[in-house]
Formats: C-alpha cells, sequence, structure tokens
C-alpha cells in the first residue's frame, strides 16, 4: 500500500498517526536499535528521516538499519536534494510555502526531481510551513526564511489552503526540532478548519499533554524527534 493511501485512510477514519523523526547523524546501530523496540511498543506509524542539516550521517545505512530492526515504513523528511535514498518507502516532496524564498519554494525541488525519478520512491507532495516556536530553529536559520508567526493562525490557514489549491497532498506545521513552544491548539485548529488533507504537527512535542491537545486540536499526525532521547512517560 502506498504511504498517501495509508495515511489518507487512517486521517479519513479519525485514526491518530504518530511518527518518529530519526537523526541520521545518531545511527549507530544500538540506538537504532532501541530506538526501534520503542517505536514498535508506542505503536508508531512511520519512521521520519532527516534533517535541516546533516553532519555527516549516512542516510542510506540509517534507513538499512531502521529496516533491519522494524517493519515500520520509512518517509525521508528532507532538508536538502542530497537526502534522498532508494531505500526508504516514500519521500515528502516538501515546498516551504511559509517562506518568501525562491530557493525552498521551487529551487531545491527541481535540482531534486531528476534524482527521484531515478530514485522509483513514492513523492508525496507536502505543503510544509514553519512556525515560530519561541527561538530560531535550524530549519528557519537555514531556510533563510521567516516562520509564521505563533499567533497568526489565520496566515497559516491560508496558506495551507493555498497548498492545498495547489495539489498538495498533505500539510505539515512545523515548529521546528526543539522548539520551546510547539504549534498551538488554535492554529491547529484553524488550520483544520480550512483544510481537507490530512494534518501533520511537530516541533517541541516533548509532553503527553502536548502530544493529546496536538490531536484533540485536529492533528491526524504527530512528530515527535528530541523527545526521544529522553521522555519515556510520552509513550
Ligand atoms: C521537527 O517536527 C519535527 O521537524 C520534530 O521536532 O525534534 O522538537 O520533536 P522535535
Amino acid at each position: 500500500m502506498k504511504i498517501i493511501s495509508y495515511i489518507k485512510e487512517k486521517a479519513g477514519s479519525n485514526k491518530r498517526m504518530l511518527a518518529f523523526l530519526v537523526d541520521p547523524d545518531k545511527a549507530d546501530e544500538k540506538h537504532i536499535e532501541s530506538l526501534c523496540k520503542k517505536a514498535v511498543q508506542a505503536g508508531t506509524d512511520l519512521f521520519f528521516v532527516g534533517g535541516s542539516l546533516l553532519t555527516g550521517g549516512d542516510l542510506d545505512e540509517c534507513i538499512q538499519l531502521l529496516k533491519k530492526h522494524s517493519k515500520i515504513p520509512v518517509v525521508i523528511f528532507p532538508g536538502s536534494p542530497s537526502q534522498i535514498s532508494k531505500k526508504a518507502d516514500a519521500l515528502l516532496f516538501l515546498s516551504l510555502l511559509s517562506s518568501r524564498n525562491p530557493e525552498m519554494l521551487i529551487g531545491q525541488q527541481v535540482v531534486a526531481a531528476p534524482y527521484l525519478k531515478k530514485s522509483g520512491l513514492e513523492v508525496i507532495g507536502t505543503a510544509y510551513l514553519l512556525i515560530e516556536g519561541g527561538k530560531q530553529t535550524t530549519a528557519s536559520y537555514i531556510s533563510n526564511s521567516n516562520p509564521i508567526p505563533a499567533d497568526k493562525a489565520d496566515i497559516a490557514a491560508y496558506t495551507a489552503l493555498a497548498g492545498e489549491y495547489m495539489g498538495m497532498n498533505l500539510v505539515y506545521l512545523d515548529a521546528g526540532s526543539g522548539a520551546d513552544q510547539c504549534v498551538s491548539s488554535e492554529m491547529i485548529k484553524k488550520v483544520k478548519e480550512q483544510i481537507s488533507l490530512p494534518l501533520i504537527v511537530g516541533g517541541g512535542i516533548d509532553s503527553k499533554a502536548k502530544l493529546e491537545s496536538a490531536y484533540a486540536a485536529g492533528a491526524d499526525l504527530v512528530v515527535i524527534g528530541n523527545a526521544l532521547e529522553k521522555d519515556s512517560e510520552l509513550f
């Protein structure tokens, strides 16, 4: 089954989904093995792999290890066109719609397109919105773009709707990895009201309360990255 069909089916029947974000820079086998155990216990639907800045980690190897230790599908969440691997199941083809930086809106995507075609990967067009999360994140710095202000839910909602009208398949609201404040319930609700696409939410979700309120506000799929390293209460 295609990943997008899986996500649409679950979102359509109001089933909550969870994704673990794995950093290829931390891909030693012991670590990946324990992440896989945690993921299976937590009923994780997907692994997301990638990052705004990789510092030597091997994407192929990371995906191979995830595949060796679990059956959970692996989706690339790329920070740049160099993050493509045939070993994954799919790739989120992100356009950073919160930015006004043409490189992040379409430039990098053109560079990646021929490699994606060759890879045979399932490519999932995704409206990607960075939301201000209390401090500057690697994603906003590296993408040279301003995130949408945290209290401007309407801007987020109509940016997401514009992404839907452009034919994208998913909307991803991201406060950025390690954000001090995750995307507010008010913003999640407003975005959800405007779109009919499945909604992904991530960034700074590090407690059960934040996870629950993201789902309650309308997130279909929540992404957890940093908290995987520390908090066990969450799962
Ligand atoms: C970032 O949404 C992800 O792109 C996850 O963020 O690492 O803060 O959980 P965290």
